[in-house]
């Protein structure tokens, strides 16, 4: 059962990999061998700690929120732990949808108990007794994996009432998208588990406070939490060693487009966005890269310097993002890619507030008269684009309005769209 190739791992196997170590090489049926692999010592860590120490380790580690936002995760977890109202509750986002995006699909395939001993971690820290893994509905190869780690798990004593006999208890339940790319949105995402209509929550209250079934809900990234287990095993000191002084530790990059072995590569933050496309195999004629998915950003082939951390993404004007690293040749007409782009704004947009759901239609049309002139914008047309993206951004409730027009705006800005 050999994954497409988009999904390929170039690096699996290699040495010196922190996250995709396992990928590729452990059976991802076998809890043995997931436990002849490593498995389930960061999870004795943490009960050696206890949660309040293991969350110290998360919180020295420096680990930042791996699905685009970049938020503290330790002080994420600490703000719940401290709530006094119970239950609390975590929740795993695995509704991968940005598009260009599919490393956790990688970690979930390829290495599923890891999630499971981290969210036990997590839960454990923050004291969550039930966690919810919330997977993208077109994951089923994940859905089948996950589930069997879930029930060997618990045959195990790893999940349930007494977990490795320390007096903990905890479960996992897992909930499929229906595919909606806004139920990715963290309240949405609850709302969808509620079984109300995915739709984002305003914020504050955030959900360290007020989150699923309105009680104290840690929720993270799979590759975050994924990021929990390394940061135990070789204490945070070490983890903090790796990447750059405000962006540690390793990450996850989708390569995707005109490049010759695209796939899911693991680097150090700080590496460079050149380092990243020469081991994917950048091909002649690179014209433009994007960066950080469709809310991400385009820049240039000659600014291939652009350190991946989420600071040196951000002076660049563009976003990390959850990873994503899309190359395009000129082989690729650009009017009908940001077109393309647009056209998923329009479709995900949830329709409950009027910025996106009348910005994201507007924009749609402008770029489609566009296109329809073979690229060229009429006097007046990119005067509209800013304005209504100026509206999205500064007036959306959630990241999907707010960045609906990123795209769109490097594209015209740093690429000469349209000129
Ligand atoms: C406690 C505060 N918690 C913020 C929490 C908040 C959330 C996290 C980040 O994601 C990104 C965007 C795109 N006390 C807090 C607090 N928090 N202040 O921190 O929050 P926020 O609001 O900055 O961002 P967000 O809405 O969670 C937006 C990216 O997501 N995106 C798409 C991502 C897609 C994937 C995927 O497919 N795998 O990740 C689209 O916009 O990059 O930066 O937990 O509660 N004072
Ligand atoms: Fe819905 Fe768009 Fe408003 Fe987000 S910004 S709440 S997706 S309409």
């Amino acid at each position: 059962e050999e994954p497409p190739a988009a999904l390929a791992v170039p690096q699996a196997g290699q040495d010196g990999l922190t996250l995709l170590h396992r990928v590729g090489v452990v059976d991802p049926a076998s809890l043995d061998d997931y436990r002849a692999h490593g498995g389930y010592t960061a999870l004795r860590r943490a009960f050696e700690l206890g949660p309040a120490g293991v969350i110290r380790e998360v919180t020295d580690s420096g680990l930042a929120g791996r699905g685009g936002a970049a938020f503290p995760t330790g002080r994420k977890w600490q703000a719940t732990a401290s709530q006094p109202d119970r239950p609390h509750y975590l929740v795993c986002n695995a509704d991968e949808s940005e598009p260009g995006t599919f490393k956790d699909r990688v970690l979930m395939e390829g290495d599923p108990y890891a999630l499971v001993e981290a969210m036990t971690i997590a839960g454990y820290a923050t004291g969550a007794h039930q966690g919810y893994l919330y997977l993208r509905g077109e994951y089923p190869r994940a859905l089948h994996r996950l589930e069997h780690a879930i029930a060997q798990a618990r045959a195990r004593g790893l999940l349930g009432d007494d977990v490795l006999g320390q007096g903990y208890a905890f479960d996992i339940e897992i909930r499929r998208g229906a595919g909606a790319y806004i139920c990715g949105e963290e309240t949405a995402l609850f709302n969808s588990i509620e079984g109300y209509r995915g739709e984002p929550r305003s914020k504050p209250p955030f959900p360290v406070e007020k989150g699923l079934f309105g009680k104290p809900t840690v929720e993270n990234n799979v590759e975050t939490l994924v990021n929990v287990l390394p940061i135990l095993t070789m204490g945070a000191p070490a983890y903090a060693a790796i990447g750059t002084e405000r962006s540690t530790g390793p990450k996850l990059f989708c390569v995707s487009g005109t490049v010759e072995r695209p796939g899911v590569y693991e680097l150090p933050l700080g590496a460079t966005l050149g380092d990243l496309l020469a081991l994917a195999g950048v091909r002649d004629g690179l014209r433009a890269v994007l960066l950080g998915g469709a809310a991400g950003g385009f820049v240039r082939a000659d600014e291939l310097d652009i350190p991946l951390t989420f600071e040196g993404t951000r002076e660049a004007g563009t976003t990390l993002g959850s990873g994503v690293v899309m190359a395009f040749d000129d082989s690729v007409p650009l009017p009908r890619l940001l077109l393309r782009i647009a056209e998923f704004f329009r479709d995900e947009s949830c329709g409950q507030c009027v910025p996106c759901r009348v910005g994201t239609v507007r924009q749609e049309e402008a770029l489609h008269r566009i296109a329809e002139r073979t690229g060229a914008a009429a006097a007046g047309d990119i005067a509209l684009l800013r304005e209504v993206g100026r509206a999205m951004r500064d007036a959306s409730i959630c990241g999907l309005g707010q960045t609906a027009w990123n795209a769109v705006e490097s594209a015209i800005d740093r690429l000469g769209a349209y000129e």
